[in-house]
């Protein structure tokens, strides 16, 4: 029946650098999910939720579409999701529940390690290849930078070497990447972490008591992870 409440739908990364910190986090909240089968949808044995497993650049819009409840994302993404969206005139509303313990790493400005680096305004007239050029742009823009900006979603590291780009924009954890590619972070433009979002207007009564229980537990396990 239409009136019949639905089971709470979370939004995890299938198979990346979020997967395992994500799954090991619902674990320790209590559900008992079965992914060992290569589904889409995981449904959690013991509570009413269902687990969305897909690429990790579809968990915002489907949480800002609505079409998820809850979903496990980077801020990166989530951020570059919501500027594109500003642009495109589409809804971009969601509510950040939780900033998480993992998925840590920046978005760094990174030129060929033989090169001057004098500052941002060192990039003017320059070609950087990233795959976040909206949040590249807004940095840029409020550095009062002019730049061309290349979007290539994947070996942007290698854009410089391949005489694609004269500078690149690229997340960096242990900065290995860069090093091996002859590359030097100069700038950080942002920091992110993995975030538990929400989408806005969820409004039933059974959904919103869930996350209320299931809140206390992802905070009871950050600390004791502390
Ligand atoms: O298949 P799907 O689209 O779901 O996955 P994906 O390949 O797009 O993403 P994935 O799994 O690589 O990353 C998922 C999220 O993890 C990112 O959006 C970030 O929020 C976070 N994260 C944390 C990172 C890194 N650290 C990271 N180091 N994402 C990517 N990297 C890459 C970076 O792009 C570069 O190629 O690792 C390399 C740099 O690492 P270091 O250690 O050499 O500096
Ligand atoms: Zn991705």
């Amino acid at each position: 029946p239409a009136t019949e409440s639905k089971r709470l739908r979370i939004a995890m990364q299938k198979s990346g650098r979020l997967s395992v910190d994500s799954q090991a986090l619902f674990t320790s909240c209590g559900l008992k999910i079965n992914l060992r089968e290569q589904r889409l949808i995981a449904h959690v044995e013991n509570m009413d939720i269902d687990i969305l497993r897909v690429r990790d650049d579809d968990i915002p819009g489907l949480v800002m579409d609505g079409v998820c409840d809850l979903g496990i994302v980077g801020e990166n993404v989530l951020e570059e999701e919501s500027l594109q969206r500003q642009l495109d005139n589409d809804s971009f509303d969601y509510t950040v529940l939780k900033r998480l313990d993992f998925g840590g790493c920046r978005l760094s400005i990174a030129v060929p390690q033989e090169d001057e680096y004098r500052g941002p305004a060192s990039l003017d007239g320059k070609t950087i290849a990233t795959t976040y050029p909206r949040l590249l742009g807004r940095y840029l823009k409020q550095q009062g930078v002019n730049a061309r900006v290349v979007n290539l979603k994947g070996s942007v590291e290698v854009a410089p070497r391949a005489g694609l780009a004269d500078a690149i924009c690229d997340l960096v954890s242990t900065g290995a990447t860069l090093e091996a590619n002859g590359l030097k972070e100069v700038d950080v433009i942002y920091r992110s972490k993995a975030v538990l979002i929400q989408r806005k207007e969820l409004t039933d009564s059974k959904q919103l008591k869930l996350i209320d229980k299931l809140m206390p537990r992802i905070n009871g396990v950050m600390q004791a992870n502390e």
